[in-house]
């Protein structure tokens, strides 16, 4: 219910907020394809990666901040969150990920519940089985606000 008054008040202030703030499905014709690609199943997984959330001297980061995955690849992506602090893994085009950083700092309290997207709190585990079906240069992020800032991020690269 909060978050259908949130995306109500988004969509009154933003015209163009439906796009940043949904699944940026349009147009693809499958349902649930996402330009990174769509949620995998089980079954397909081929390869497990561990992906860790922490603070650290520097900042906040990501370990590793970078993947690189196989066109067609599914891939369950597990996270450890080992900070002391609540933290999230979103994972999309470049464009989207500023796109909803920017959404985020207007509405700290917006909490997504994206396939493509994970919230943790700490010490918590998590897991993403997702299909990287198209080749492209993608991102990933926690959204918190001032975490971004703070180191947050990575790159997915998915080649041929
Ligand atoms: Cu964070």
């Amino acid at each position: 219910m909060k978050h259908a008054l949130i995306a109500a008040a988004l969509i009154a202030a933003f015209p163009g907020a439906a796009v940043a703030a949904g699944n940026h499905a349009g147009g693809h014709g499958e349902a649930g394809m996402m330009a990174i690609g769509k949620p995998g199943a089980a079954a397909e997984v081929k390869r497990t990666v561990t992906i860790t959330m922490m603070e650290n001297e520097e900042g906040m980061v990501f370990e590793p901040s970078s993947l690189a995955i196989e066109e067609g690849e599914t891939v369950r992506l597990k996270f450890v969150n080992k900070g002391e602090l609540d933290h999230e893994f979103v994972m999309d085009v470049h464009e989207g990920i500023i796109e909803h950083k920017a959404l985020m700092e207007k509405f700290p309290e917006m909490e997504h519940a994206d396939p493509n997207s994970i919230k943790l709190a700490p010490g918590k585990t998590g897991e993403i089985i997702w299909t990287f079906a198209k080749a492209g240069d993608f991102g990933f992020a926690c959204l918190i606000p001032g975490h971004y800032d703070s180191g947050m991020k990575g790159q997915i690269s998915v080649t041929h």
